[in-house]
């Protein structure tokens, strides 16, 4: 699908009605110039580990600040807030960064968006912020996707300009759904098969079922790829590629697995009509206030 409303000819075609080949990716995975040495293989493995982003201390006061917002009962009725599919725990809380003034204060830092920066070279703003709340013994992971498909597909991301930042608010391990990823898929991008539904994206940040890729392409990138994984203790964080191919296991263990993610965009790739879907996600999904971090 294409609208009038883009400007550029769509070069990351999803949501197809067939089997559709995977695409090289045009756009480059690094913009700018990058001064952090624990960025250096950010171009080659679309990701990157930084140990002890935030202290200890810096995580309690995010962590507390979460715990008093998702107490307040009247609160668990705002759109923002996800609720499990099987239970009624909270599974994401979006719009953190407008939620909480400390996560703005933080993530407004520029040891924070000063990376987002280097990698994409110009001035960023936040395209979605949110928490996800992976909970212990029943806590259901997200299949394997790419973000950039669905900003493209259901927000109107032109190009696959844009980074996440998980930070880690409790210990993520290696058994408690801590998030995959296959280092080096950012530069393949995988069409995806079937129309968008209106309205179906809350449904989707509960069990995403349109958006995925088929079981081939994950066959095929994992072969090519391997599979690697995002551990580490609370503050530290993974910044990684909006194409990189991801996605996490269901948690069975009793320790739950907190992330604040952080999306920062280029100032150069604001949000177009959507690529694949009658209306675009509501804003607290996807951003359209384009205003520089200052
Ligand atoms: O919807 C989003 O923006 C993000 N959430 C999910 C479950 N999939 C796509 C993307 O990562
Ligand atoms: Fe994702």
């Amino acid at each position: 699908m294409s609208s009038p409303t883009h400007t550029l000819i769509d070069r990351y075609p999803t949501r197809t009605t067939g089997p559709a080949p995977h695409l090289e990716r045009a756009d480059p995975s690094v913009w700018g110039e990058v001064g952090v040495p624990a960025l250096a293989n950010f171009e080659t493995d679309g990701f990157a580990i930084l140990d002890s982003l935030l202290d200890r201390e810096e995580v309690a006061v995010v962590a507390a600040e979460l715990d008093h917002l998702t107490r307040d009962p009247e609160f668990l009725l705002d759109e923002r807030v996800i609720i499990e599919k099987e239970s009624n725990r909270v599974r994401s809380v979006f719009e953190v960064h407008k939620l909480s003034t400390v996560v703005a204060n933080l993530v407004r830092e520029n040891r924070i968006a000063g990376l987002a920066r280097q990698i994409l070279g110009s001035e960023v703003y936040i395209h979605q912020s949110r928490i996800n709340f992976l909970p212990g013994l029943r806590g259901t992971g997200f299949y394997w996707h790419s973000d950039f498909e669905t900003w493209h597909a259901e927000d109107g991301m032109p190009a696959p300009r844009a980074v996440s930042l998980s930070i880690a608010l409790t210990d993520n391990f290696p058994f408690n759904g801590s998030l995959m990823l296959m280092p080096g898929s950012h530069r393949t991008f995988v069409p995806c098969q079937g129309e968008t539904p209106d309205a179906h994206y809350r449904n989707s940040l509960r069990e995403q079922e349109i958006g995925i890729p088929s079981e081939s392409d994950i066959t095929e990138l994992a072969g090519r790829h391997g599979i690697a994984q995002f551990t580490g203790g609370a503050g530290s964080a993974l910044l990684f590629d909006s194409n990189i191919m991801h996605g996490s296991s269901n948690n069975i263990t009793p320790f739950p697995r907190s992330n604040l993610f952080i999306v920062f965009n280029s100032v150069e790739n604001t949000l177009e009509a959507p690529y694949a879907a009658r209306n675009p996600r509501p804003t607290y999904i996807g951003s359209r206030d384009f205003t520089p971090i200052a």
